[in-house]
């Protein structure tokens, strides 16, 4: 099993899901959210208690340098099939769960072991390389805080679902599309929870609801180590940046409920956060992720 004392690199987290779908044969199924340039399978699994559930969708990692984003995923995975707790009982056994802890692995694998700082994607483009998959997803693409140069962190790419890695992910959301109640990203760092869209601050159907929920999760957050997370639409919680894929996910899916977690810290370690920060992050965003569940079953 997982330890939450220091990060996993890919072939530890792959081999996890793997020992998970030997563990728990009838709840969890191995599944395979798309291709990445390198040629990797997007390793993830779906835990299910039977037929017919709504979706909670689970996004990790798409950001390489993201370190915290993977291994949030992990624990929640970790705690839907393990935990004692009632709540969390609940919400594993009445939802259907999508989990891809690492939707980026071509750059996770660069990350640990050759450059930490690594952010895009693996696609050599002239004589750079990498494109940055939060910038890729056919929602206003290259439209603002995204780049046409190759050079850059933010390169959007060169079209909308360019990449392997995106156009196979969300081929294969959108074919589960119509069931998902939940989308969860979860990238670092800032400390904030963020809702679509990232191109506008015009509040998007549901604004009211999708703040108020946000901000009681964050209140649950905050509770057990009175870490503060902001809530807001994207473009002003942080800045303007389209071709995300939460902006995709709410905009063509028309999923009710879609954030994006930026984790801890607030930018005293930034990406490289402690492997002490790992346990105490998992915990209190585990806290937050019951009261969002709690929150859209009262606001059906
Ligand atoms: O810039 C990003 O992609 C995210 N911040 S990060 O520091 N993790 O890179 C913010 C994503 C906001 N989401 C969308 N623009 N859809
Ligand atoms: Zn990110």
């Amino acid at each position: 099993s997982m330890t939450w004392n220091s990060y996993y690199d890919l072939d530890g987290i792959n081999h996890w899901i793997d020992d998970l779908a030997i563990s728990y044969p009838s709840i969890v199924t191995i599944i395979k959210g798309g291709t990445t340039y390198e040629g990797r399978e997007i390793k993830g699994l779906k835990i299910s208690h039977g037929e017919g559930r709504r979706i909670i969708f689970l996004e990790g990692g798409i950001h390489s340098r993201e370190w915290i984003s993977p291994a949030t995923v992990n624990f929640i995975t970790n705690e839907l099939l393990t935990s004692n707790d009632e709540e969390t009982i609940a919400a594993a056994r009445d939802f259907d769960w999508y989990i891809f802890p690492v939707t980026n692995p071509d750059g996770y694998i660069w990350t640990h072991t050759v450059n930490r700082m690594w952010r895009k994607n693996r696609r050599p483009v002239g004589n750079h390389v990498g494109i940055d998959l939060n910038r890729n997803w056919n929602n206003n693409w290259l439209v603002v805080g995204a780049s046409s140069n190759p050079a850059l962190d933010t390169y959007a790419g060169l079209g909308p679902f360019s990449e392997p890695e995106t156009r196979s992910l969300s081929t294969f959301i959108e074919s589960i599309g119509d069931k998902i109640d939940m989308y969860l990203s979860f990238h670092s760092y800032s400390q904030l929870l963020m809702l679509p869209f990232g191109n506008t601050t015009e509040p998007l159907a549901n604004y009211e609801d999708a703040m108020k929920i946000g901000r009681r999760a964050m209140g649950a957050l905050s509770v057990r180590y009175g870490t503060r997370y902001e809530t807001g639409n994207i473009a002003e919680a942080i800045y303007q940046a389209s071709g995300g894929s939460v902006d995709w996910v709410k905009e063509r899916l028309k999923v009710p409920l879609v954030y994006c977690y930026e984790l801890r810290d607030n930018g005293t370690h930034g990406f490289i956060l402690p492997e002490d920060q790992i346990l105490p992050n998992n915990l209190e965003v585990m806290d937050s992720i019951l009261e969002l569940i709690l929150q859209a079953r009262r606001f059906g």
